[in-house]
């Protein structure tokens, strides 16, 4: 059987949909959790799909997807900008890595222009909202195919 695709999600993407919704859009993290899963599954896919505020936990769980997971969809948030950490775990990984924003990063401060996971991504998709994550889901399902 196919193993699910990790999606992971860094600090503060708990307070979606209660917090800067003219920035992050008003979808809550369980809502695009049900986007991710029903995008996974027209891909005959399952997510594993998870949040945590520590930087610690989020290793672990990207050593862990090394031996349990298909490709990784990743939104690190604000370690994505500061995380080498983060890089080093991701590039112990064999599996596609796919990183997601909801904004685009890119067109906001400058200390979010660069992150140290688009160095080992396969490609990044941001700015879409919660888009962002259906399209990574489905770029994860094909590349990991
Ligand atoms: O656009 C994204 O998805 C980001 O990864 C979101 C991060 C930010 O640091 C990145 O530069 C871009 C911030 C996530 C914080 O999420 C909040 C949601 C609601 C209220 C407050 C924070």
């Amino acid at each position: 059987m196919r193993k699910p695709i990790y999606v992971l999600n860094g600090p503060n993407l708990n307070l979606l949909g209660v917090r800067e919704p003219d920035i992050y859009g008003k979808d809550t993290l369980a809502d695009i959790q049900g986007l991710c899963e029903r995008r996974a599954a027209l891909a005959g896919c399952t997510v594993v799909f998870r949040q945590t505020n520590h930087e610690g936990e989020l290793i672990t769980w990207v050593q862990e997807a090394r031996t349990e997971a298909c490709a990784v969809v990743i939104n690190p948030a604000a370690y994505g900008h500061t995380s080498i950490g983060l890089l080093d775990a991701l590039k112990a990984l064999d599996i596609p890595v796919v990183e997601c924003h909801l904004s685009n990063p890119a067109a906001r401060e400058s200390f979010r222009h660069h992150t140290y996971v688009s160095h080992v991504a396969a490609g990044l998709v941001s700015g879409f909202g919660a888009k962002s994550y259906e399209l990574a889901v489905e770029a994860a399902a094909v590349l990991s195919a």
